[in-house]
């Protein structure tokens, strides 16, 4: 395990077995160590804020993608990998529910060059931005640096965590802020234009305004973990303003006559896809 010491140093660590036993080490986690015999042996790990979660891939555990964090940054590309809506929605329904603040970084801008692609580009922004869903979104390219300045400038100062598909360019991203970082990119296979997996294990990278930037391994998909279902409409931050306006005061939204969010998607305040989204949720919880 790799941990930054106080003047953010990268060292080799190893962790005492009760500190194991208790609690395992995650990424971002604040902690004290100690140096035996020339070894840092970390022994105790500090309570947790700000922790982006999902279902651990085998098993019914909860796996802690990072810990204290200030914001998830969801990084994905129009193409190579294609856009998945449903990838976006569940990490952003998984962020609100740990009520972390969230952005989507939109990469791969300089393949965005047809009008299918323009089109695209302008639905998503329609559908989370600031008008549709209310998240800010960047469109950028860590190929020829475009937009990474603006992103840079959104988290001065803050603890952020990247997650998305594998080959969106997380590991891009932070090269692209510091071309020096010994970190490994990886190529796309050809025939699916999806990632190959290439980060294996998390990593904070110090960059400049007191921006710690977690890169993370990409995720196939990015699962919900068990969310009741009635707070699952506070995760989805544009129907707060309809939330207890509909004519039943336990309002699921979903086929109840009255319901102020439906009438909200009809007049096209809420985005339908946004609505179809919290459907899908509901019926899957
Ligand atoms: N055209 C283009 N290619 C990019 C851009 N950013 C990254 N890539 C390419 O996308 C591929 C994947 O980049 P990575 O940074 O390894 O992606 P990742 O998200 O870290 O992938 P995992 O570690 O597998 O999760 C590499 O071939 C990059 O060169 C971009 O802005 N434009
Ligand atoms: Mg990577
Ligand atoms: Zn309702």
């Amino acid at each position: 395990m790799l941990i930054l010491d106080e003047q953010g140093n990268e060292k080799s660590a190893i962790t005492a077995g009760r500190v194991y036993h208790g609690m395992k080490p995650v990424p971002g986690d604040h902690a004290y160590a100690t140096l035996v015999d020339d070894q840092v042996v970390v022994d105790e790990i500090l309570p947790r804020s700000g922790i982006l979660q999902r279902p651990a891939p085998v098993g019914r555990s909860i796996q802690i993608i990072a810990a204290n964090v200030d914001r998830v940054l969801v990084m994905v590309s129009l193409k190579n990998p294609r856009f998945s809506a449903g990838f976006v929605n569940r990490a952003l329904v998984s962020a609100e529910w740990r009520k972390l603040p969230a952005t989507i970084v939109l990469n791969k801008m300089d393949l965005c060059t047809d009008d299918d692609d323009r089109s695209l580009k302008e639905k998503i922004l329609t559908v989370f931005g600031e008008d549709g869903a209310g998240y800010s979104v960047f469109p950028v390219s860590c190929e020829t640096g475009s937009g990474t300045d603006l992103l840079l400038q959104h988290i001065k100062g803050a603890t952020v965590v990247m997650t998305g598909p594998s080959g969106s360019g997380k590991t891009s991203l932070a090269k692209c802020y510091n071309p020096g970082l010994d970190l490994k990119i990886g190529g796309l296979n050809p025939k699916t234009s999806k990632g190959k997996h290439t980060t294996v294990s998390a990593r904070l990278i110090l960059l400049e305004d007191g921006i710690t930037l977690i890169d993370t391994p990409g995720l196939r998909m990015f699962s919900i973990e068990n969310i009741p279902e009635n707070d699952l409409q506070f995760c989805f931050p544009e129907f707060l303003p309809f939330i207890g306006k509909c004519r039943f005061r336990d309002c699921m939204h979903m086929s109840e006559p009255g319901c102020a969010v439906k009438s909200a998607c009809e007049n096209g305040t809420i985005h339908m896809d946004r609505y179809n989204a919290y459907r899908k949720f509901i019926e899957e919880a």
